[in-house]
């Protein structure tokens, strides 16, 4: 089987890279480029399977419409992955523009690329939770309202919408994969989970003061990103195409995830934790809770990963990478900067 993965070197793109692999796939992966070499995550995926043929790269940005449709046609895989997106719900309001093209140019070139080339080909689109936009404490499923709250929802229903459009109008096996927040070692460190468990790395190795946060009162559905794109392979593997919800069926507030994380290492939130306007946004998602129901009864798919061990397995991983930074901090080899990434 070959399979392209869009967004290949983000937190989804490593993991599923790796389960597809490991089933004996060809990956073919697409990455934009930039000034610094962006693969850190799928590194050792490259060294592992890059020199079998297993593993291959491509640059393509998801702008760039010729470049996708002719890489499809050359490659020919049987099944398509669409990862790629400016991901992030606070910066998709800081550009707002540069986020909708992305995601809505990226995924209708490939529908496109596939109505004219080769039907058969399997299409998956990274559909998100954050189309709910999640007003009040209930379970949302598969057919709950979408009520986007940011530039980055509202482009993700288009993807999800014109996804949908293409199964109905021209048969295509599109799926739609609404995924609750999935979050790992590998998040990026500007999402509240991972900015979370580095902090308390740092903070637990002496190289933080502080941690400063928005809104501590939102509530998410976390579960661990290795677990649902699980999940997104069962789903392409469905005898038809439909859209899913993966979700945990709990939900825990920002200020719950500190607590637990600043507990694991023995510390009390309260003394480290500030918060700032400057992280709350113009428009706020309170709350998600994702019903999980028809993947398992129909995919058999479940959340094996609990809060309290998504939780654990950050924060010592943090640990880990903080008594790195600190080795180089010693020795003067890196400045630490961090309060101006986040
Ligand atoms: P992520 O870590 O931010 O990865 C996003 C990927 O998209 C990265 O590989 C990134 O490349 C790439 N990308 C961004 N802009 C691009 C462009 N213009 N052209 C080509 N590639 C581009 O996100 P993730 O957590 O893995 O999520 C994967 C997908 O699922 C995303 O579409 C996200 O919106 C969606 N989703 C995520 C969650 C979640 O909780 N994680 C939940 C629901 C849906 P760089 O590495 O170069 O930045
Ligand atoms: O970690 P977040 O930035 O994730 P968010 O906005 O829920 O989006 C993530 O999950 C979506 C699925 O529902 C994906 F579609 C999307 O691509 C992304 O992966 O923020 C979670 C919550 C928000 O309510 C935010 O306001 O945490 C709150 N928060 C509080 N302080 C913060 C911070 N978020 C960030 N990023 N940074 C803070 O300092």
């Amino acid at each position: 089987m070959k399979a392209i993965v869009t967004g290949v070197t983000g937190q989804d793109g490593y993991y599923l890279s790796k389960q597809l692999l490991e089933k004996g796939y060809e990956v073919h992966g697409f990455l934009r480029r930039s000034s610094n070499i962006n693969t850190f995550r799928i590194d050792p995926l490259i060294s592992q399977y890059g020199p079998e043929g297993k593993f291959t790269l491509y640059y393509s940005d998801l702008i760039d419409s010729s470049s996708i449709t002719n890489l499809i046609n050359n490659i020919e895989p049987e099944e398509i992955y669409n990862l790629a997106a400016q991901s992030h719900v606070a910066v998709s309001f800081k550009n707002p523009i540069y986020s909708t093209h992305t995601s809505t140019v990226g995924t209708v070139t490939i529908l496109e690329s596939i109505r004219n080339g080769n039907k058969d080909i399997k299409f998956y689109q990274a559909s998100s939770s954050e189309m709910f936009g999640g007003e009040k404490e209930e379970k949302l499923n598969e057919e709950s309202e979408l009520n986007p709250k940011s530039p980055y929802a509202a482009a993700k229903v288009f993807c999800h919408d014109i996804t949908k459009i293409y199964r109905e109008a021209y048969g295509v096996f599109a799926v739609n994969g609404i995924l609750f927040n999935h979050e790992s070692p590998y998040r990026g460190e500007t999402f509240v989970t991972r900015k979370i468990t580095q902090a308390v790395g740092r903070i637990h190795l002496g190289l933080q003061t502080k941690l400063t946060l928005g809104n501590l009162d939102a509530s998410r559905d976390w579960g661990f990103a290795g677990d649902y794109t699980k999940g997104m392979h069962l789903m392409m593997q469905y005898k038809k195409p439909e859209d899913w919800v993966l979700a945990t069926g709990e939900t825990h507030t920002v200020k719950e995830f500190a607590e637990k994380a600043f507990t694991q290492v023995g510390l009390n939130w309260e003394e480290y934790v500030e918060t700032s306007e400057k992280y709350k946004r113009p428009n706020e998602v309170k709350h998600l809770l994702g019903d999980p129901g028809k993947a398992k009864s129909k995919l058999g798919w479940t959340a094996e990963t609990n809060f309290d061990d998504l939780v654990k397995m950050m924060v010592e991983s943090d640990i880990v990478s903080a008594e790195r930074e600190k080795v180089l901090i010693d020795n003067n080899l890196i400045k630490p900067t961090w309060e101006y990434h986040t």
